[in-house]
Formats: structure tokens, sequence, C-alpha cells
């Protein structure tokens, strides 16, 4: 699997599957959330609400339609609240290897990963990265590229330095 970095908006991109930074509830948020709910429109929510009556467990992944963005599929994740004190990193890296699960489960060839618990959740960010890196590369999977989508040049930056 290839492994790039892009500076960008997760939600314009064009891959089979986006993923998405969700919580247990599953009926958007902020952050990556409430931008992949705004840019994919209510059939995002809608299939949420169907697909997943009663939320999804943290470290789990589920998918839904990506509605009118320009990927197919969202591959929802619900990553640990550090900021809460969930600091168990292996809900972390399960977040890369479900969602990576899920894709091979719909056929998702490429996809889009934004750096999961690092933004409002507050796991640490060098961390982040590497947790991603590392699941992303140990993982058995079908899945051609994983496009790692850094919300800014900062994220990027640090992206790229520990690849
Ligand atoms: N494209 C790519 N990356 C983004 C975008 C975007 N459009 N917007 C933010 N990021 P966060 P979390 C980056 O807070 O920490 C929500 O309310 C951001 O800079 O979106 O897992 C959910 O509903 C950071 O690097 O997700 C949950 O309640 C990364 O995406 C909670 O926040 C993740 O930041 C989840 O918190």
């Amino acid at each position: 699997m290839e492994i790039e970095v892009v500076e960008g908006d997760i939600t314009e991109q064009h891959v089979d599957a986006v993923v998405n930074a969700a919580n247990r509830g599953m009926r958007g948020g902020g952050g990556v959330d409430g931008a992949i709910h705004r840019a994919g429109g209510p059939a995002v929510l809608e299939d949420c609400k169907r697909r997943f009556p009663d939320g999804l467990a943290t470290g789990d992944a589920g998918w839904t339609t990506a509605g009118e963005m320009p990927a197919r599929w969202v591959i929802h994740v619900v990553g640990p609240n550090y900021r809460a004190g969930e600091r168990d990193r292996t809900l972390l890296t399960s977040c890369y290897r479900r969602a990576l699960e899920v894709a091979d489960e719909i056929g998702a060839r490429t996809m889009a990963f934004p750096l999961v618990s690092a933004g409002i959740y507050g796991w640490p960010k060098e961390d982040a990265v590497d947790a991603a890196l590392e699941t992303l590369r140990g993982t058995e999977t079908d899945v051609e590229l994983a496009r790692m989508v850094a919300f800014g040049r900062a994220a990027h930056d640090l992206i790229v330095s520990r690849l």
C-alpha cells in the first residue's frame, strides 16, 4: 500500500472512501465530522441513523454513503477521547485497522484519512501520527492508497517528518 501525505480538506478528496473521526453517538459533531456532514449533505446523517441506531464503539469503524462528496463512501471511526481520559493506544490503532477491514469488505481501494483523535479529542499529535503510520503499514489489506490529509501546513510537515 502506498502512503502519501497532502495538505487539504478531506471532504474534497477524490478517493473511494474518506475516513471520518466521529464519536460514539454517530450523529455528527464538530471538526472533521462536522465538515463531512456539511459537505456530504443530509444523506450521510440519514445513513448513520439507519446503520448505527445504537452508535458505534470506541475503536470501531463502519461505513455510510458519502452523499454529495466526490468519494463514494465515508468510513466512520470513533477515536479515543484522550482529553476525557481514554488513553489506551490500542483504541487508536484499532480505528485504522478497522477502517482498512471495512474498506476491504466494501471494496474501497483508495482512502483518505484524517488524524483521528488529534483534534478535539486531544491525542498528542506526534503519537497520533505514529499510531496512524505504523498501523497503516502493519495491516494486511487490499487497499492500494492511503492518503493522509493534513489540515494545515504544520500538520503536513509533522506527518512528513515522521514518515
Ligand atoms: N479535513 C481534514 N482534516 C481535518 C478537517 C478537514 N476538513 N477538519 C479537521 N481536521 P477532530 P477528533 C483535522 O477534532 O480529535 C467531533 O466533534 C484536525 O485538524 O475533527 O477525533 C466528533 O464528532 C485534526 O488533526 O477529531 C467527535 O466528537 C483531525 O482532523 C470529536 O470531534 C481530527 O480532529 C472527535 O475528535
